[in-house]
């Protein structure tokens, strides 16, 4: 009939138009799914040669740490990703490399420039370091300053880079449990205290919120003055810790929103500053809080009042 006449003209004009035409690309209707860097996590099986054995499939492994060291490194992945779209350490997918049962009830945890290594304490100072998630923060943290302000490990700079380890460590656990602010502990360690420590009043290694407490193992200086970088970097870090606790409480809400984006900026937007000064680091982050918030006043006036308090 004529009607499936017309209907026919019209779909080959269509396809006519459709042959001349490019077709335009379909949106992508979401993005893509982030994927995190992997995790692979080593057994010194109690000796100090680093990385260790391999464990296959870390993330379904019986034993504590190694389960923990995957688990919680791919966490403070997600964290870095999801709240400042930092992908991994590097900033470039780096796999991320754990060691864990490093040396006989070793006491400590620390990062060697290339990866994380974990003791397992020895119960009695120290409960396994894995058991801290600000702990595996810390470590993995110093990586991020490596790869990005390059902070030396002495002088101020040296309180610096341990400041930054702390506040992103505290940060990472107040995420993990959606601590807003003033539930937060600011407590560095407190998951790690061995029963000897806890017997004697000590309730983590370092407090941010109050840096001299009695109740910290290490108890810092809370505030700055001339010849601080002669200190070893876990104690000068008492005041810039101090500044990010006084802004983030200021603030209020979550950490990892202003004041943690605020300092993120500030560690990772230059090139490499080995020897930068506590008052340089305090000045970028009193103008990125500016920058970065122009219409939220609150963010400049809590970073500026928070450094102004620890004499910076
Ligand atoms: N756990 C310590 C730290 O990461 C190890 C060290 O003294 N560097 O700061
Ligand atoms: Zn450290």
């Amino acid at each position: 009939s004529g009607q499936i006449r017309a209907l026919r003209q019209q779909n080959a004009a269509l396809t006519l138009t459709a042959l001349r035409l490019p077709l335009p690309r379909p949106p992508i209707p979401f993005p893509l799914p982030h994927v995190l860097p992997a995790a692979h996590v080593f057994d010194c099986h109690h000796t100090t040669a680093l990385p260790g054995v391999q464990v296959a499939n870390p993330g379904s492994s019986p034993d504590g740490p190694i389960k923990r060291a995957y688990v919680e490194s791919e966490n403070v992945a997600k964290f870095y990703w999801d709240n400042f779209k930092r992908d991994s350490i590097d900033g470039n997918h780096m796999t991320l490399v754990s060691s864990v049962h490093y040396g006989v009830k070793y006491n400590n945890a620390f990062w060697n420039g290339a990866q994380m290594t974990y003791g397992d304490g020895d119960g009695q100072i120290f409960l396994d370091f894995t058991l801290g998630e600000d702990v595996i923060a810390h470590e993995l943290t110093h990586g991020v300053t490596q790869h990005s302000l390059g902070l030396a490990y002495s002088g101020e700079a040296g309180g610096l880079n341990e400041s930054m380890s702390d506040v992103f460590g505290s940060m990472f656990r107040q995420w993990e449990k959606k601590q807003v602010v003033t539930k937060a502990d600011w407590l560095i360690g407190a998951d790690i205290m061995g029963p000897l420590s806890k017997q004697k009043g000590f309730t983590c290694l370092r407090d941010m919120a109050s840096p001299k407490s009695p109740h910290a193992m290490a108890p810092q200086p809370d505030h700055y003055y001339p010849g601080i970088g002669n200190l070893d970097p876990h104690y000068s870090s008492g005041p810039p810790n101090l500044a990010f606790y006084k802004a983030a409480q200021a603030i209020g809400g979550h950490s990892w929103e202003k004041a943690g984006k605020v300092w993120y900026t500030a560690l990772t937007t230059a090139p490499p500053m080995p020897n930068m000064t506590m008052s340089k680091f305090a000045a970028r982050t009193r103008k990125l809080s500016t920058s970065l918030f122009p219409n939220d006043p609150t963010v400049h006036n809590a970073v500026d009042a928070a450094w102004t308090a620890v004499g910076l």
